[in-house]
């Protein structure tokens, strides 16, 4: 366990490394609870370094890190230390003058796996031994410099018994097998390319494999392995179709081809995060290999297609060229994030692909920026690195490129990213680094926008227009402004693209400017706008009337857009917009701008006034439904944690709660017949396939069954129950199942109990039945959480169980988590220091639940501040949930 060390690591104290490891050689042998790791490590002073060091001394000290380990032994290029003079802890092997020039470090440690509950380090997933590294995770496996730019080349041997572990995998290729007396046997791989140890990853299990292969653009012919629990063989078949997808979809999109001989995926039950990308040794969460018909929905197959791609594309982003340090992480993980999404939408609807992008991106890192867990893309100082695999180094990360490619354009973007693989494969490199390369694909100065790495926050950006019909022009006023966030009171403008059009009578507007207020030729060609400054005016000319503007299309940056447009405009926008993404932000404006009217008029004692054109508008969608996906999206609500991050602050979730459970039976009521002839329309025909076409049928017509049980409930219910009774997918068996779920008694646990029944044996699927009644927004809930943290199905030790029925819970459950009493903070801050003796990673992201805690009316908000003050209080928090803690209370 490391020290609780009270001052945090900072980026402007980053040194290269004193020493640099060129080449490991690992043996393993693997035991249940008393493994050993002998590992051989060639060291030499890194000639970046001057010597002698300003202290006038030989050499630095070599500080190698440890974490809670059990050394044997240690010798220095072959002769043995004394242990008990070496100076030695669980957390650090220090040598004070270790030899300028080349020399090896052999050390052995043994470890135990089975009592490995933090799931970082080596560990065991049912009989299976695995590892996970990042960040800080190899360090439980033996001392060495536990940091990113230490980049060397492995070798491991990994020893087992035959018959507990006949699957030997580590990274890179394999060089040799061999059998053993005693019923052991080991295998040789060797990865040769360098990489960081955060990267290394070692299997050992029985487990049944998938094979296939892959033949790169250039003939490289790649064994590719997908290896799971024995008997799920054919639930892998997806993940192996999306890695290959994913494989020939790099080559073309991004140059980018595969470099070793295999491929290894392996899915394990127990895991604290979705995946991990070790080199050529991918290990995954279950939850994102596992599909079938049966069993994972269409969200699910989506999911594991999107992990699939994200985890291989680092081989390139993460991998090839790796972070300097942690504050770079966002180099990656954005990156890569982008690198997925583009795979997504290419291989499924584009507009419908970026409206659930902005969906997840507002629910979690809009959130996460408007509390006191904020930080920038690119922090400057963290206390605890895993707290930092966050919506903002993720998605808004992916943010930031994306809308650096719409600023430079798609060529000088492309040039940039294949001067970024050229210039820094095989190192250790920054955001300054990869930024650089776009400088000077684009000619561009690009220090402005850097800002996006360095201030936290969501820029408010308000819109004004103005149409002269004399003049016959339309004049945009646009400002910006930001709130200060945590550690950043004031900000400099940020460099904001506006993709816009002007909606005519026929259309989109030809776009004019001249003279005052105009705009640059690049500008008015692409529809782009750059809001570099706090204000700008832009005149466009040749206007007939007052045209409809619409506004950051596609979602062109990651801003909150403030514009008064009537709802004749919103009206228009909704039925006329030729971007498909801003029809459907005008129909959530619309139904966010109703509901915070209803939830004024409940907290004011009244009942929420309802407003006819806004179902109208909703019919005449469902009508001309060409694009059943992009339907479903149109009709869905705005979500409770959505309207109250709308209202910002004194956030009442029951009256949140009670206007859009309102909106949904008038829209259920006004439009049933519409409703129930989609319902009928969209029946399933022919074979199952999971593509987002079949996908986005299904997807609207249980939108359409949803909307009209909230309507009529009685003959809602008889419709999802038939539906419920008659399984032919997962997808609507479980939408059926939620349908029914939202109204109490006899028949919603009945059909819970046929649910369990039908799937006991599969835990992903239970996982979706806790998830289901963690959210149910009733006050019984909590009681029935309590209850099912007592079923058989349920550990405290498996992540995946943890995070469906707690995490559901706090995350999705708005009137219940935020329950009056207090009662749901109590409880989710005493599972979090329950859990944090076991597996503090996801103790702490269970605790980031609270980050909106500052927004709630002062009840709520002072009985969230009293469980986190108590969290605060217990002693011994691990370094994880301190660090949520503090920030969150700071
Ligand atoms: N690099 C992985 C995320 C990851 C981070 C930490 C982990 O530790 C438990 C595991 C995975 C990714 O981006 O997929
Ligand atoms: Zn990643």
């Amino acid at each position: 366990m490391r020290a609780d060390s009270a001052e945090p690591v900072r980026l402007k104290d980053y040194r290269v490394p004193d020493y640099l490891i060129d080449k490991v050689e690992l043996n393993v042998k693997l035991h249940p609870t008393a493994a050993r790791v002998a590992s051989r490590l060639f060291l030499r002073p890194n000639p970046q370094v001057l010597r002698p060091n300003p202290q006038g001394r030989p050499g630095a000290a070599l500080v190698l890190d440890g974490d809670g380990l059990n050394a044997l032994s240690v010798a220095l290029d072959g002769v043995e230390l004394d242990l008990a003079t070496a100076s030695l802890t669980p957390d650090q092997l220090t040598l004070a003058n270790p030899p300028q020039r080349d020399f090896t470090l052999e050390i052995e440690t043994e470890l135990n796996p089975s009592a490995n509950s933090r799931l970082m380090g080596l560990y065991r997933s049912g009989s299976a031994y695995c590892t996970q590294c990042e960040p800080e995770g190899f360090r439980r496996i033996t001392y060495f410099l536990d940091r990113p730019d230490v980049l060397s080349v492995y070798t491991v041997r990994v020893e087992a018994e035959r018959a507990q572990a006949p699957l030997l995998l580590s990274n890179g290729n394999l060089v040799e097998r061999g059998e053993m007396d005693g019923g052991r046997h080991y295998a040789i791989w060797r990865d040769p390319f360098p990489k960081p140890c955060y990267l290394f990853a070692l299997v050992g299990g029985d487990l049944g494999s998938v094979h296939d292969e892959f033949i790169t653009k250039s003939g490289r012919r790649v064994q590719l392995g997908i290896h799971v629990e024995h008997g799920k063989e054919p639930q892998a078949a997806y993940a192996m179709d999306a890695l290959k997808r994913a494989m020939a979809w790099d080559e073309t999109a991004f140059s980018r081809e595969y470099d070793l001989d295999v491929f290894n995926i392996v899915a394990v039950s127990d895991f604290n995060m979705g995946a991990m990308e070790n080199k050529g040794l991918n290990i995954f969460n279950d939850k994102y290999v596992l599909a079938s018909p049966a069993t994972a929905t269409d969200a699910d197959y989506a999911h594991i297609e999107a992990v699939i791609a994200h985890e291989y594309f680092h081989n390139w982003t993460g991998n090839r060229i790796t972070c300097r340090d942690w504050f770079q992480l966002c180099l990656k993980e954005g990156l890569t994030v982008f690198r997925d999404h583009e795979f997504s939408s290419d291989m499924r609807s584009r507009a419908v692909h970026r409206i659930s992008d902005v969906r997840a991106l507002r629910a979690a890192q809009f959130a996460e920026d408007a509390g006191p867990l904020a930080h920038s893309v690119r922090p400057e100082a963290y206390y605890e690195i895993n707290n930092f695999y966050t919506a903002t180094i993720y998605e808004k990360g992916a943010e930031v490129i994306r809308m650096l490619k719409v600023l430079i354009g798609d060529e000088a973007f492309a040039t940039g990213m294949d001067l970024y693989f050229r210039r820094y494969d095989g190192t250790a490199a920054t955001v300054e680094d990869f930024i650089s390369c776009f400088a000077e694909a684009s000619s561009r100065d690009l220090a402005a926008f850097f800002r996006w790495y360095r201030q936290s926050g969501t820029p408010l950006v308000e819109a004004e227009g103005a149409y002269d019909p004399e003049a016959r022009t339309f004049t945009l006023e646009f400002r910006q402004s930001s709130k200060p966030t945590p550690g950043q009171g004031v900000k400099e403008p940020f460099v904001i693209p506006i993709a816009l059009g002007l909606i005519g009578r026929d259309g989109d507007l030809p776009l004019k400017t001249g003279g005052e207020n105009g705009a640059s030729e690049a500008e008015l060609a692409r529809g782009v706008f750059e809001l570099a400054e706090e204000r700008r005016k832009i005149t466009f000319h040749d206007i007939p009337a007052r045209p409809v503007p619409s506004i950051l299309r596609g979602f062109s940056a990651p801003v909150r857009l403030d514009y008064p447009a009537s709802e004749a405009d919103l009206i228009a926008l909704i039925s006329r917009d030729g971007d498909s993404f801003n029809r459907w932000q005008a129909a959530q404006t619309y139904a966010s701008r109703l509901l915070m009217r209803s939830v004024a008029e409940i907290d004011g004692g009244r009942n929420p006034t309802q407003d006819a054109g806004f179902v109208d508008a909703l019919g005449t969608v469902l009508h001309d439904s060409a694009d059943p996906a992009f339907t479903a999206q149109m009709i869905a609500l705005p979500s409770e944690a959505d309207i109250a991050r709308d209202i910002g602050k004194d956030v009442d979730p029951d009256a949140i709660h009670a206007a859009r459970d309102a909106l949904r039976r008038a829209i259920g009521r006004g439009l049933a017949e519409a409703l129930l002839s989609v319902y009928a329309r969209l029946a399933e025909n022919g074979p199952y396939s999971p593509d987002a076409e079949a996908a986005g049928r299904r997807a609207l017509r249980n939108a359409a069954l949803d909307l009209y049980c909230a309507g009529d409930p009685f003959e809602g219910a008889r419709l999802a129950t038939r539906q419920f009774e008659t399984p032919d997918t997962m997808t609507n068996e479980f939408a059926a199942l939620s349908t029914l779920a939202q109204t109490p008694g006899e028949a919603r646990e009945t059909a819970l109990e046929t649910f369990y029944r039908r799937h006991q044996t599969e835990p992903l699927v239970i996982d979706k039945w806790f998830a289901l009644q963690a959210a149910i927004p009733e006050p019984d809930t909590l009681d029935r959480i309590k209850r099912l943290m007592g079923h058989s199905a349920f550990s405290l030790n498996n992540p995946n169980r943890v995070r469906s029925l707690i995490g559901a819970f706090a995350a999705t459950n708005q009137t219940q988590f935020n329950a009056a009493d207090g009662s749901g903070y109590e409880f989710v801050a005493s599972l979090v220091l329950d859990l944090d003796e076991k597996n503090p990673q996801v103790a702490a992201r269970l605790l980031a639940a609270f980050k909106s805690w500052r927004s709630l009316e002062t009840g709520r908000r002072r009985r969230a501040e009293a469980a986190l003050r108590r969290a605060k209080a217990r002693e011994n928090l691990s370094a994880d949930v301190k660090d949520i803690v503090d920030r969150s209370l700071a």
